[in-house]
């Protein structure tokens, strides 16, 4: 497997340089490099849009919108990091995961790198599936969400399934309502769930926050629609065989 990782700034480096290390026995290559979306954006363009492999990690702090435009730049899966500079991360977390539906960015809580190396390791196991299946929380009604995923994967030529327990013929994506639906050893994404009218109060995305630091990788809040772009990203790359060995 073949990755290329990239942050914003060289000031990054205590989150990009461990990062690196974990990804080095997951990973037959790792290239790393700085490069700023906002400072130097025609380099990340030429970079991107010529590059070959198999998934980009992209890291920043603040107004992080280097993986967002990344993702915008390749086909490949991308691994968003946010770095936690101020404010927790929260900054840029929120930069990193409310992507706009089509522009999947799979993100990691604030500096929490680890379960990028986990996902790729898993990834690299897994088989192809055509099936998304979103496990729903026990009492939660996600119907609506649910449904708003299902032309984009129709689009995509995957099949939308739900239940309250993963399936392991499938790719799972967990909603989570609370930290007890979190599986941050489990292969799969996660969507934040909440009611519309929770979503709406800026302090709920402080629990997307501490959620994120528990683990695993994480999509936008509702964001079902960015969870099978994501997944239409990992399961392409995988059943065309493209996985670059060296
Ligand atoms: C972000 O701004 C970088 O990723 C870094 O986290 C932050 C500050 O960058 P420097 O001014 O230290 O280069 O884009």
């Amino acid at each position: 497997m073949k990755v290329f990782v990239v942050f914003g700034s060289a000031s990054d480096d205590n989150v990009s340089q461990p990062l690196v290390e974990s990804l080095k026995p997951v990973c037959d290559s790792v290239e790393f490099q700085v490069i700023s979306a906002h400072r130097n954006i025609d380099r990340l363009h030429d970079k991107i849009t010529n590059w070959q492999g198999d998934a980009i990690v992209a890291g920043a702090g603040l107004a992080a919108a280097l993986p967002g435009v990344v993702a915008a730049l390749t086909p490949l899966p991308v691994f968003g990091v946010p770095v936690a500079s101020q404010f927790g991360g929260l900054d840029s977390l929120a930069s990193i995961a409310q992507m706009p539906p089509g522009v999947p960015v799979l993100a990691c809580g604030p500096d929490k790198t680890d379960a990028i190396a986990l996902f790729l390791d898993q990834w690299k196991a897994a088989q192809a599936t055509a099936i998304v299946h979103f496990v729903v929380p026990e009492g939660i009604d996600a119907a609506g969400i649910i449904e708003k995923a299902r032309p984009a994967a129709k689009d995509k030529g995957l099949t939308v399934t739900s239940s309250n327990a993963p399936d392991a013929a499938a790719f799972n994506v967990y909603l989570v309502a609370g930290a007890e639906d979190i599986r941050s050893q489990a292969f799969g994404l996660h969507v934040p769930f909440f009611k519309t009218e929770d979503a709406a109060d800026p302090k709920n995305y402080l629990a997307v926050l501490d959620w994120t630091k528990r683990g695993g990788l994480w999509v936008g809040a509702n964001n079902t629609r960015n969870a099978v772009h994501a997944a239409a990203r990992l399961q392409h790359h995988k059943a065309e065989g493209k996985r670059n060995a060296a």
